[in-house]
């Protein structure tokens, strides 16, 4: 091999060598640069005889032709693996399974909501929705609960600026309802007619100064009127069998009045169910306050309770909510954590 073959194979050894364009530029500059091996052997010409010129002179350019051809292949070479990895990098793999979003649903305590919602609703309920910023007149006044009545340090009550109050429950709806009911039925009243019964509930968040394992300062309550002219507590009675059989789909469950005080209601019951079955076999469970809506209250509906008489009641929808699933700290409900919550879905 004479020394030019010899440096035709070196200067292809160190083009594969270079693993990056600027590598191939450095080792192309020891060969074909200005002071590279075959340039000084062009230089070193100078000194021969014009036929060994001639002769050596041949035999360089074809060496320089060599390396220049194996200096093209290895750049092509670089760019098309650099092609090729910017290909791989920026590819899209069709077949991969698509991101979904993430799913949301309803809270569990909206899930009771719909549920108590569909329910009263078959029993002929209408829904009705109020604002939960109340005045103090329609939270205690109109409720048979004045200024002064010791009833009021029951609710541990949120205050807001210019006289109101965060509905303490959802009893103002009585009132709310039952006033537009009669506006809506003046002239009939006028004439002495009979009016249509009002049966309604008002679902909706109340709020008390109040946190612990059953106790939210933000809980909510479904509220129920039913007047007429012969309204009785064995309606009440049935509309509770009803709607607690239905809500926690048995027939094995009790329910029992517990007298209590409602300033509104005379008189009045705490409502307990107690399950024949399951794990909370037969312990009484509070859901709720009900009783014959007082005279007072009655009056302040624009109705004449000599005449018009009938029961109301409020529900504990996120207590509802812990006995159909059994959870039992009613915080969880509002701690927001996707954890617990998604397993309702
Ligand atoms: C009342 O609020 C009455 N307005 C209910 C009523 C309506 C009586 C109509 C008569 C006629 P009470 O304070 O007991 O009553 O609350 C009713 C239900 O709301 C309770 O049984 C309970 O289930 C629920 N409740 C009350 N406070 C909280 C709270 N802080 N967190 C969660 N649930 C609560």
């Amino acid at each position: 091999m004479n020394d030019l073959d010899t440096l035709v194979q070196s200067a292809a050894e160190a083009f594969a060598a270079a693993l990056t364009p600027a590598d191939l530029e450095n080792a192309k500059a020891r060969f074909l640069g200005k002071s590279g091996s075959l340039t000084d052997l062009l230089k070193g010409m100078a000194a021969l005889s014009p036929d060994d010129k001639k002769t050596r002179g041949a035999a360089i350019n074809q060496a320089k032709q060599q390396v220049e051809a194996a200096l093209t292949s290895r750049r092509q070479a670089l760019a098309d693996d650099e092609l090729a990895q910017q290909l791989r990098a920026e590819s899209l793999d069709v077949s991969l399974p698509g991101r979904r979003r993430g799913e949301g649903g309803l809270h569990p305590v909206s899930l009771t909501l719909e549920r108590m919602e569909a329910i009263f609703g078959s029993m002929g309920f209408a829904v009705a929705d109020g604002p939960e910023i109340e005045t103090d007149w329609f939270n205690f006044t109109a409720l048979n609960t004045p200024a002064d009545h010791p009833a009021r340090s029951m609710h541990d009550t949120f205050y807001v600026e210019g006289g109101h109050l965060l509905r303490t429950h959802t009893s103002p709806m009585q009132v709310r309802y039952a006033v537009q009911h009669v506006k809506r039925h003046a002239d009939a009243l006028a004439r002495g007619e009979r009016i249509p019964e009002i049966r309604v509930i008002a679902p909706g968040r109340t709020y008390r100064v109040d946190s612990d394992a059953t106790h939210s300062p933000m809980f909510h309550q479904c509220e129920g009127l039913w007047i007429g002219e012969a309204v009785n507590f064995t309606d009440l009675k049935a509309v509770f069998a009803d709607f607690f059989r239905n809500f926690f789909e048995t027939d094995e469950l009790d329910i029992r009045f517990r007298p209590s005080f409602f300033p509104f209601t005379e008189p009045s019951a705490e409502v307990d169910i107690a399950f024949a079955s399951g794990p909370l076999k037969g312990r009484w469970l509070e859901v709720g306050g009900s009783g014959q809506v007082h005279p007072n209250v009655v009056r302040h509906f624009g109705l004449d309770p000599e005449k018009y008489i009938g029961f109301a009641f409020g529900l504990g929808p996120d207590r509802l909510t812990m006995l159909r699933y059994g959870v039992n700290d009613l915080r969880l409900f509002y701690e927001g954590d996707l954890r617990f919550l998604s397993q309702f879905q």
